[in-house]
């Protein structure tokens, strides 16, 4: 269903941030919006842009057949919705969650009459209505779905198709921030390391940044390795050599005064692919063991 305007109406559940953000890429786009959020003085910004505030979830589901919703966590959304009428309704749920708890909701959605998509949202607010940050949703669920509201649900923030299983936008969105948080990890410890002496962060930065970025393309060899299953191809820096090198790293650590508590647990799972594989090894070999829940 269209508008006179000719955009899709969209319902809009949830106006913390990043529901508060996209809201405005829709409003702005000229959608047909109508808002709900738990606490309703969060929607009266978007209601005077002219969004249509709804006294309930149930009555701001009931304005639209697109549905989307952004809270907190899987069980908000059970919450929300809960006395909503879903029938014919296409729920889009930009919530984080786990690849479970999105299958599961997407069976909650089918048995309630609605279809199905799920988004893992990588961006932040600020990134929300402006293109050239990059920001953009995984989508997964019914292929037909997405399709159907693809340039709608572009409007905040780009979108990338991840397949049918409705599980695997969230996978995938957790997956990415996985590495991200290994990433911070390693910052945080190299700040630790400089931290007492008279170094700038501000000047250590831009260098722990390049570097950063350039070890970042490691990626697509790892990648090329594990889809080989050849952990000596292309190897630059060997597991041996690596693991040879970590008592220097911890001795460091140590002469600083600082925690080895961040990079103990890494090194223990070289240490222990060393043991079980060749030294001539990248990396990527680590892998086998996180797979295996060792
Ligand atoms: N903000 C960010 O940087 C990240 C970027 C990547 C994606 N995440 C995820 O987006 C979801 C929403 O995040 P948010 O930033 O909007 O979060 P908050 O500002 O904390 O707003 C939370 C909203 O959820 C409502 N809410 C909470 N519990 C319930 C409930 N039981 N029933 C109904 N609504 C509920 C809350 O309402 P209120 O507190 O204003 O009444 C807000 O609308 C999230 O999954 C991030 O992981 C954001």
């Amino acid at each position: 269903k269209t508008s006179t305007s000719g955009k899709t109406p969209v319902t809009l559940l949830g106006l913390g941030a990043m529901g508060t953000a996209l809201a405005g890429t829709w409003l702005a786009a000229g959608h047909p919006l109508t808002v709900w959020n738990r606490t309703p003085a969060r929607a009266a910004g978007l209601v005077a842009e002219g969004a249509k505030g709804a006294g309930s979830a149930a009555e701001a589901v009931a304005a639209s057949t697109l549905v989307v919703v952004c809270l907190l966590d899987d069980a908000s959304v059970g919450e929300a919705l809960a006395e909503a009428d879903l029938t014919g309704k296409d729920l889009v749920n930009l919530t984080t969650t786990t690849p479970d708890q999105a299958r599961a909701r997407a069976d909650w959605a089918r048995d309630r009459g609605a279809r199905y998509l799920d988004g893992g949202i990588m961006a932040v607010p600020p990134m929300v209505g402006v293109p050239e940050a990059g920001g953009y949703v995984f989508y997964s669920g019914a292929a037909e779905l997405f399709e159907q509201h693809r340039e709608t649900l572009a409007v905040p923030v780009g979108t990338r198709y991840v397949g049918a299983d409705a599980g695997h936008a969230a996978l995938h969105d957790v997956a990415l921030l996985s590495g991200m948080y290994g990433m911070f990890a390693g910052i945080h410890h190299a700040f630790a390391l400089i931290r007492k002496e008279d170094i700038d962060p501000v000047e250590f930065a831009p260098l722990l940044a390049d570097w950063l970025a350039a070890m970042a393309q490691g990626v697509h060899l790892a990648a090329d390795q594990l889809r080989s299953g050849d952990y000596t191809k292309g190897v630059v820096s060997n597991l041996g050599m690596q693991v040879a090198g970590t008592p220097t790293f911890l001795a460091t650590a140590e002469q600083q005064g600082v925690s080895t508590e961040l990079l103990l647990p890494y090194f223990d799972l070289m240490a222990r692919r060393l043991a079980e594989a060749s030294g001539d090894e990248d990396l990527t070999g680590v892998v086998e063991l996180l797979v295996r829940g060792e």
